[in-house]
């Protein structure tokens, strides 16, 4: 019989399953780049694991993606960094970080924002 996973709390029994919140990054677009010459390379991390790109992004370069990822509990941290190759002072700038929240459905773009003026719009959308 099932008495013990009746008795387990619904938030405990939930974990690891597709119940949990899933964003789907639609859109990415560069207003204004970091990098003065050639392209930007953009990741997008959550809780500050990457879990797409890089991509190669130049002024006004808009790309249509498709990339998800689940996360567990009601909020989470996405965030967009610039990568360099490496070592040096230049590396991996971070373009902002923004709160995510389940039932979040579909929102208007958030904007990440970074040194000398860098500017990304980002659309996406958080399913449960
Ligand atoms: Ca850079
Ligand atoms: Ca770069």
């Amino acid at each position: 019989m099932n008495e013990r996973r009746a008795a387990t709390p619904r938030h405990i029994r939930n974990r690891g399953n597709n119940t949990m919140p899933i964003i789907k990054i639609e859109q990415l677009e560069c207003v204004n780049p970091q990098e003065e010459n050639g392209y930007d390379e953009i990741a997008i991390s959550l809780n500050g694991t990457r879990f797409a790109g890089p991509f190669s992004m130049r002024r006004g370069r808009s790309i249509k993606l498709a990339a998800t990822e689940q996360f567990a509990g009601a909020s989470a941290r996405l965030s967009l960094s610039e990568v360099d190759p490496g070592k040096g002072t230049d590396n991996d700038e971070a373009l902002g970080v923004h709160k995510v929240e389940a039932g979040d459905g579909t929102r208007e773009p958030a904007f990440f924002t970074g040194r000398r003026g860098t500017v990304y719009t980002m659309r996406y959308s958080v399913r449960g």
